[in-house]
């Protein structure tokens, strides 16, 4: 990517700009994004928050999005309205610029259901994936206890995902939608996070499935492509061994942590 300038405000005066970084939070926004841009042509513009700078705690952003993280949009045609938080950007979305439901339901059953999904992913898959990386990359010290519960919840949270795509191609009513977006970015790094995406063969089909789709793969790249993807880090196991040689030693690490504290790998 370009070295761009650090974002200081707004910069669009119509349509939505998205305030963004590349994860899979941030990817949320951009794939549905691509997606209604390629389903209804509607355009967008986003800027690139460098959260490793902090961007997202300056006062400009916080006035937009309070809780000073990425992804936020803003709606210049309704008056400069601002939304925060994965779920209420897909909902938002979807409501006000997907007509044809191409992404979201009509049936009120549905949208509980793609709702439960998507609260599922906020409550469960996120935080969990998200400690998981924490304690077995950045944190400090290697705190085994730590290792082995967030890893070992969103093993626990990854078999729930198998589990409900046993039957079906896509999270709800068998039609790719904006509960599938809400946890794909999560399972879009999950080897990253210390998870055999072998052992669940029905969540490797859906991951691949919805990766193929070529608005996920631009919404991906927005600001960026990284290479903390599945294929991505396989390919580095690969390529480098410096690499391979430090996941190894992590897995390791993580297996030595959950054979100390008892954990078995349990999911219904
Ligand atoms: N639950 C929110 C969480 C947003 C979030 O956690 N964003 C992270 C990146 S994935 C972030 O901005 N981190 C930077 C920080 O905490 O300052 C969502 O789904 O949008």
């Amino acid at each position: 990517m370009a070295e761009q300038k650090r974002p200081t405000g707004l910069i669009a005066n119509k349509g939505i700009e998205l305030l963004t970084w590349g994860t899979p939070n941030g990817w949320k926004a951009s794939i549905i994004l691509e997606e209604l841009k390629e389903a209804y042509g509607m355009d967008y513009t986003w800027q690139a928050i460098n959260i490793g700078q902090n961007v997202q705690k300056e006062d400009w952003f916080t006035k937009l999005g309070p809780n000073g993280r990425i992804p936020v949009i803003v709606d210049h045609d309704k008056g400069g309205f601002a939304v925060q938080e994965g779920l209420a950007i897909l909902a938002y979305l979807t409501r006000h610029y997907d007509p044809e439901h191409k992404f979201s339901f009509t049936d009120p059953l549905d949208i509980s259901r793609a709702e439960q999904w998507m609260a599922w992913q906020h409550g469960g898959l996120g935080p969990m994936q998200g400690q998981a990386n924490h304690f077995n990359r950045f944190a400090k010290e290697r705190i085994p206890y730590g290792m082995q519960r967030y890893t070992g919840e969103t093993e626990r949270l990854a078999g729930i995902l198998d589990t409900q795509l046993k039957t079906n191609d896509y999270l709800v009513g068998n039609k790719y939608s904006i509960a599938d977006i809400a946890s794909f970015g999560w399972v879009n790094i999950i080897s990253f996070s210390g998870i055999d995406l072998e052992q669940f063969p029905n969540l490797k089909k859906w991951w691949k499935r919805i990766s193929e789709r070529p608005a996920v793969q631009k919404g991906l790249a927005i600001p960026s492509k990284g290479s903390f993807d599945n294929d991505s880090y396989q390919q580095r196991l690969k390529d480098e061994p410096e690499f391979a040689a430090k996941e190894k030693d992590l897995r390791e690490a993580i297996q030595k942590a959950k054979e100390q504290y008892g954990y078995v790998f349990k999911s219904p």
